[in-house]
């Protein structure tokens, strides 16, 4: 066994997006792609202490660990914490980095992203306070990975075994294979009211969390089967695959159907719940209704009270610009401070960290807390449980009274995938050329009182973020957002986010489609969006 020095030449793509460096699996499977980022990584570290390592089961998930544990011994880091079979969702990695200390973790999951040999791959990298790592330190990695010329490596050590609880030593560097679980479940068991939970689950209210076949089965079997009590078959999809059975591990309207559709029959349970690839999102359902990432976010803020870990109440909420501003009315009542972000959630951290809020979440089926550094998806499920719990009152009479209480912000996600990027970038471009002149323009009755393009100061930090989507701001407190996806592996992803505010009860039961068509047509006459990208309707909607 010796450490060697491989000679290398950059890759010129290395630079991470919203979240991690995602790519199509191939990529990441050409010889030195994936050692020459992890060198970089390595390189930028401070401090090479200990790590957490593992991913979201999918297809390359294990190799890759085999070569980042060998890259990690030659490149003297002292303890490599490994989630059993390699398993290790992104909120559990946050929870370990926190609870023992770590310098930091590697996460290997291209999140919602398909598996599979034709599929993403992606690497994620989270730093010291369990979060991902901020701007300046994925920019550092990337600088990094552009003037690499070799990368380190063990050789002649064999396969490393990954599935059984246990220590070894690799070189001069400790491995630790551990329950990739116990550790998150403990956490949740401090934050929520399990006993009260578990009456809940006792009383005949029934729930399905579909796990997607990614990596959240293995805990929420282990959380809502096990240690609250809820009947075998509660989980669905509960085992990881390599290409996550073929699905799009994606918790929405579309890539979660069949839950959708149980979920809308006479037959639904109480509740129902999915999570993404790697564990940090959620979609939550009650009977015959879709709660948007959005408001959800502002339904747990009201009701945090119910909850044993809030119950001293927040500090502050955040959210990330284009998540609808419900959220902010809770703020507002509550006279906490309310933040807004750009998209990722690595911007969360430093509010966080500085104990500025305590919630935070975005429109994209991500919600978190203090309590970690990433969203959580089960976290929220389980938040959701304890004020149905508390409040003994469905889903949607806790929605519908939320609405009465606040007013409703109708909220739509409208994507156009696999666009042609010079397209996408044009259209963004020509409606940034446009923005001094929109002001006072009419669009289908709409007119725009303000439009800019959003920038981000860190209030902890200092430094401004630019370029972070286009916003329209209509009379009457509706809103439009154009922005371009940063997690995409092909093409561009076009996202309009669309928002309209309605005080008036009665309103409130119409269907966000209606309630939005209006603010749907105003969108494509300011960008022109069906005339530019040649599509008449969005890839997905949510
Ligand atoms: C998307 C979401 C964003 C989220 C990011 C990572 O980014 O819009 O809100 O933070 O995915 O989530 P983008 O740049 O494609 O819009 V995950 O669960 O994929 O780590
Ligand atoms: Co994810």
């Amino acid at each position: 066994m010796q450490v060697k020095a491989i000679k290398t030449a950059p890759f010129k793509d290395q630079k991470p997006g919203t979240s991690g460096l995602r790519k199509k699996t191939s990529v990441f499977k050409t010889p030195g792609y994936l050692e020459n980022f992890i060198q970089s990584i390595f390189d930028c570290m401070k401090e090479k202490r200990a790590i957490v390592l593992g991913g979201d089961g999918r297809y390359y998930n294990n190799e890759a660990i085999q070569t980042i544990l060998k890259m990690a011994a030659a490149n003297g880091i002292g303890k490599v914490l490994v989630g059993k079979g390699g398993i290790l969702s992104t909120p559990a990695a946050s929870c370990v980095i926190r609870k023992y200390g770590l310098s930091g973790g590697i996460i290997l999951s291209a999140s919602h992203n398909p598996g599979g040999p034709e599929g993403d791959f992606g690497v994620k990298f989270n730093i010291q306070n369990g979060g991902p790592a901020p701007e300046a330190v994925t920019e550092a990695i990337f600088r990094r990975s552009l003037e690499i010329t070799e990368y380190k490596i063990i050789e002649g050590c064999g396969e490393i075994d990954i599935g059984k609880v246990g220590k070894s030593r690799l070189h001069q560097t400790e491995i630790e294979i551990f329950d990739p679980v116990s550790d998150y479940a403990a956490l949740m068991e401090g934050l929520f009211d399990f006993e009260r939970i578990n009456g809940l689950l006792r009383s005949g209210f029934s729930m399905r969390f579909d796990a997607m076949n990614a990596v959240t089965g293995p805990y929420a079997e282990e959380i809502f089967e096990r240690r609250l009590g809820a009947p075998s078959g509660t989980v669905i999809n509960g085992t990881p695959l390599p290409d996550f059975g073929g699905r799009h591990p994606d918790p929405n309207l579309t890539y979660a159907k069949g839950l959708v559709d149980l979920m809308f029959s006479p037959g639904a349970p109480d509740l129902g719940a999915a999570s993404d690839g790697d564990g940090d999102r959620n979609m939550i359902l009650g009977k015959g209704i879709f709660v948007t990432p959005s408001d959800s976010l502002a339904v747990l803020a009201a009701n945090a009270d119910t909850v044993p870990g809030y119950k001293d109440g927040l500090k502050g909420v955040a959210r990330s610009m284009p998540t609808s501003a419900a959220v902010d009315r809770v703020a507002e009542t509550l006279h906490i401070p309310c933040y807004e972000t750009p998209t990722g959630w690595k911007y969360f951290g430093n509010l966080l960290d500085a104990d500025l809020v305590t919630l935070c979440g975005e429109e994209s089926f991500g919600t978190g807390s203090i309590h970690i550094r990433e969203k959580d998806g089960l976290w929220a499920v389980l938040f959701w449980l304890n004020i149905l719990a508390t409040r003994n009152k469905g889903v949607a009479e806790v929605v519908q009274g939320h609405w009465r209480r606040f007013g409703r912000n109708f909220y739509q996600r409208h994507d156009y995938e696999d666009l042609d990027q010079d397209t996408a970038r044009l259209l963004i471009e020509r409606l940034r050329n446009a923005l001094p002149g929109l002001k006072n323009k009419v669009f289908n009755g709409y007119e725009i009182e303000a439009a800019d393009e959003f920038s981000y100061e860190d209030p902890v930090e200092g430094g401004l973020i630019t370029g972070q989507g286009i916003r329209i701001m209509l009379k009457g407190g509706a809103r439009i957002v154009f922005r371009l996806s940063g997690t995409g592996t092909s093409g561009a992803t076009l996202r309009i986010y669309l928002e309209r505010y309605e005080k008036v009860p009665d309103l409130h039961i119409q269907e966000p489609k209606d309630a939005l068509r209006g603010l749907v047509s105003a969108a494509d006459g300011i960008a022109r969006i069906k005339e530019t990208l040649k599509r008449d309707e969005p890839t997905v909607i949510t």
